[in-house]
Formats: structure tokens, sequence, C-alpha cells
């Protein structure tokens, strides 16, 4: 193939060799993030590959990144126009479309406001702080009835189940004013196949780099389609059904909310960038795809971790036990008063580095990091797993220890290790959903813990083997119980 140019005194980023034609595809079937991780400790932080006849740099080491998303955030901003990318929200996903310029900028700042005035902004109707802590607070109160119903009927179940609906009802709220049964056919039948977008979302997926494979039938690239369509005709009614009973002044909703921004649009002088309405209402879907999905993987994470390890499990109970007590349930203003919760679900991010790769990047431009040239269009992998299992940052990384983000006395979570997690990228696409998620997995999981124990039943392991995907998640398990913690005390 054609050498690109190289500027006089710079050189291209080093990285293993691989075979003609398949390049270094074969090394990524399996596990990509172990495997590129198990690379950048040969080539170094900053290496190409080859995936088919493509090139891919691959970024590792916080500073690294750092450098590349922060101080150098306009020429790794871009997203590449990847062959699978297209099928998501017909191409026009805010996420994933290759789209970086003035009118991705507008749709993203309208997406930030859309989620900070219907999920954070407090809410003066109700004695919660604000819609997102109502919400959650209901929703996991229903979880909590719902595990007990059904260790009464079923002596055990799969918590994923139960848990995505309950987390898509918290946005479903948010973005649509709206609440599903536990037994929705509609409902349970997308968010529970949500590991069939992941998969193929995924940062080294052949079929967005070699060719030839998009005309070969895949099982993988064809329930991905059959998702996407499914899922977008499912939003489309939803907002439909918002511009028959919109009504200006009523905003109910985030979809509502987002209508009346097209409206508004319209009359507006020229000067601002203008959006196509299409593009203004189809955030919704990047919004529960996100919403629904990151959540529950995080959640369903926790509680493996707690069966796996139940001492930490009752020292978060503990925790809560001396801090909340029984007489009141836990409010997100108690966040900061649990040190040992807090730095669970850290370490739950870090060690299960459950998105492993940020979404791919592409260059903007021509650009120099650390002396190396990096050509405009190159398509970038950014190595989050990596990161969080860095024996530089980490002592003993492969353990599963909270305590490594306290202090001596269990007091105080260690801010400056809590920032060296890398789960949400960094920089101009970092995600702008990271508050609500770590304010939801917080508040779901102290809630649930105030009241129940989870174990799973005698003789059963759990299989806590990721998955590879955009999010990776487990394999699911039938065999989780729960005992009510205080059972003469249940509140109302
Ligand atoms: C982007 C992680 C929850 C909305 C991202 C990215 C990551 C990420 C790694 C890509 C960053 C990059 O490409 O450099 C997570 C994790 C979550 C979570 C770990 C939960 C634990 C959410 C939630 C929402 C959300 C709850 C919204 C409701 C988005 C959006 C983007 C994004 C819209 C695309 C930003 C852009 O391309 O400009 N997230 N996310 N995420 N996230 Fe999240
Ligand atoms: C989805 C799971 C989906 C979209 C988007 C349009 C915005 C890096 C990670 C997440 C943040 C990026 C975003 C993801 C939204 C999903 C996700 C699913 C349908 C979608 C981990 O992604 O089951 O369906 O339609």
């Amino acid at each position: 193939s054609l050498r690109q140019h190289v500027p006089k005194g710079l050189k291209s980023p080093p990285g293993p060799r691989g075979y003609p034609i398949l390049g270094n595809v074969l090394e990524l079937r399996k596990d990509p993030h172990l495997a590129l991780t198990r690379l950048s400790q040969k080539y170094g932080d900053i290496m190409e590959i080859r995936i088919g006849t493509r090139p891919v740099l691959v970024l590792s080491g916080l500073e690294t990144i750092r450098q590349a998303l922060v101080k150098q955030g306009e020429d790794f901003m871009g997203r590449p126009g990847l062959h699978s990318f297209q099928y998501i929200s017909d191409g026009q996903s805010l996420a994933f479309s290759p789209d970086s310029g003035e009118v991705w900028r507008a749709r993203r700042k309208l997406a930030q406001n859309a989620l900070k005035t219907f999920a954070t902004t407090p809410s003066p109707t109700s004695s919660s702080t604000c819609l997102l802590e109502e919400h959650v607070s209901k929703e996991a109160e229903y979880l909590v009835a719902k595990f007990l119903q059904l260790m009464d009927e079923e002596k055990s179940f799969d918590p994923y189940r139960y848990v995505v609906v309950s987390v898509a009802n918290v946005i479903c709220a948010i973005c649509f004013g709206k609440r599903y049964d536990h037994n929705d056919q509609e409902l349970l039948s997308l968010v529970n196949l949500s590991h069939e977008f992941v998969e193929a979302a995924a940062a080294g997926n052949p079929a967005d780099f070699i060719p030839v494979l998009q005309y070969l039938p895949s099982r993988t690239m064809t329930l991905f389609k059959d998702f996407n369509k499914r899922f977008l005709h499912f939003l489309q009614k939803i907002v439909k059904e918002h511009y028959e009973t919109y009504e200006k002044n009523n905003i109910r909703d985030i979809t509502d909310s987002l209508i009346e921004q097209c409206m508004e649009k319209k009359v507006e002088a020229n000067g601002a960038t203008q959006i196509p309405k299409e593009k203004i209402v189809n955030l919704v879907n990047d919004l529960f795809g996100a919403g629904f999905d990151t959540v529950t993987t995080a959640l369903s994470w926790c509680l493996m971790y707690l069966v796996t390890y139940p001492h930490i499990q009752k020292k978060i109970q503990e925790e809560l036990d001396k801090t909340i007590g029984q007489e009141r349930r836990p409010r997100l203003s108690d966040r900061g008063t649990l040190p040992y919760t807090e730095a669970f679900i850290l370490e739950m991010f870090r060690h299960s580095s459950f998105v492993p790769f940020t979404i791919p990047h592409s260059m903007t431009r021509d650009t120099v990091l650390n002396g190396y040239h990096i050509p405009k269009d190159r398509c970038v992998f950014v190595n989050q797993w990596q990161v969080n299992h860095d024996e530089k940052l980490w002592k003993d990384p492969l353990t599963f220890k909270p305590e490594r983000f306290l202090n001596a006395e269990g007091t105080e979570v260690n801010k400056v290790d809590g920032e060296k997690v890398l789960l949400f990228g960094l920089g101009k696409r970092r995600c702008i959903g990271e508050h609500i998620a770590r304010w939801q997995i917080f508040l779901f999981l102290s809630t649930l813990l105030q009241q129940l124990e989870f174990s799973v039943c005698d003789g059963k392991k759990v299989d806590m083997t990721p998955i590879y995907g955009l999010a990776m998640k487990h394999k699911r398990c039938e065999h989780f119980q729960v005992k009510q913690r205080f059972p003469m005390k249940s509140m109302n």
C-alpha cells in the first residue's frame, strides 16, 4: 500500500507488523482490550496497528490520552465514518455519526441542556432535590418490592431482567414522561437485547475495516441492523405521540423541549447554527439508548461484585446503617457522606472497565503527538481498560479492593485517585451523561443495599468473564437471591 507522506524530522508511530491484507485483525479477534494492552507494553502509548488494510492509531497511558483528547482536543475530536455506525439512528446519531462540526456542537449543547433541565435542576413541585432523585427513588423502591416478590414466588431470579426496566423507566420519565410495566413486552424486547447493539458497535468490529465483510452474511450485523430498526421505530412512535399532544405552555419532558426547539429555530434570526428539525428530536435516541444501557450494565456489575465479595457488601451496609439508619431512605445529598460506597463504585468502574474503549475517534487535521506524525482522518482507539489496569498507576490492578480509593482512616475518598479512573472519555467528546449516571448508580445501589442482602444459591458460582463490546456485559445469572435486612421495619 502507499505510504503516507511523513514530514521531515517526524516519524510514524511504531506497531506490530501484521499479515498482508488482514493486518492485525486475527490478534484482535478475542478481547481486543487485552490484546491491545499487551501490544502497548511492547510498542508504547502511541502505536499504530492495521485492521485489514486500514491503519488505526491506538492510545494508551493516562498522560498520553490527556495530551491527545484534552490538550490537543480539537485535533482528536472527530468520528470515523464506520460502516456499522450508519445503521445507528439512521446515520444521524450525535455520538456515532461522522459529524464533528458546528451542527454536532450545537446538538451536543441542546442535549446537555435538556438533561440538565429535566434531570438535575432543583424541582419546585416535589419534595425531592431534583427529578432524577424522584424517579430513581421510586424505581428503586419498586425494584426492592419486585425482588422480594420474586424470592417468594421463584426462590431465585436474574436481576438484570428487572434492573433494566427500572433504569429504563428513569430515562423514560425524563425523556418521554412515561413509565413501563415490568412485563411490557415491547420495552422488554428492546432493552433485553442491547447486547445485539453493543457487540457490533464495539471498537474493532472487523466489518468496519474490511469492506468485503460488509457483503458476506454475518449474524452479528444482521441482529444489529434489525435491533436499530426496531429501536428507531419504537422511539418514532413516542415522538409522534408527543407532536400530536404538544402544547407550548406545557413542556412535559425532554421530547417536548426538543420539539419546542424545532419550532423556535424556524423563527430565530440567522446567526445561530441551523440544525435540521429531525436532528433535534432524534437526540432522544442517543439519550435513551445510552441512558438505559450503560447504567443497567453498571448496576448489574455492582450486583456481581457484591455476591462475589460478601464481606464488601457487609461493609457498605454497615456504612449505610451508621450514616443513614433505617428511619429514612438514602438521598442524593447523602453521596458525600458514604465514602466506602463511593469507593466501591469507583472500584467497580476501574476493575470491570466495562466501557473498555471510548467510541472510536478520528483526526480532524494533521497533527504531531509526542513527536509522532498523525495524519488527518486517521481512526483512533482510546484504551480505557489499559489505563484502569496500568501497573504504573495502580498497585495490584487485578485485585478488587475499594479501600484503594480511601485514606488510611477510611473516612474520605482520595479525589486524585478517583480521577485516574477512565470510563467516560475525556475532552470534547467526553460523556454528557456522566453526572446523571454516577448519581443514579449511587442512589439505586444505596437504596437496594439499605433494605436487601444479595447472594447466589448455595453451590452456584457467578461467571465474571466480561463479554467484549462497546459496553461489556457478563453472562446472565439466574441464581440470585435476596433477603430482607430489617423485615420488621419495612417503610411505605
Ligand atoms: C459518550 C461512557 C452514561 C450520553 C460516552 C463515551 C463514553 C461514555 C466512554 C465516549 C467518549 C469518547 O468517545 O471519547 C459512559 C458510561 C456511562 C454513560 C461509562 C455510565 C456509567 C451515559 C448516560 C447518557 C450518556 C446516562 C445520557 C443520558 C452520552 C452521549 C455521548 C456519550 C450523548 C456522546 C458524546 C459525543 O459524541 O459528543 N459515554 N456513558 N452516557 N455518552 Fe455516555
Ligand atoms: C445507543 C445501547 C442503543 C444508541 C444511539 C442511538 C450515546 C460509550 C458508551 C455509550 C455512550 C454513547 C451513546 C450510546 C447510545 C444504544 C446503546 C442500546 C441504541 C441507540 C458505552 O447508544 O442497546 O441501544 O440509538
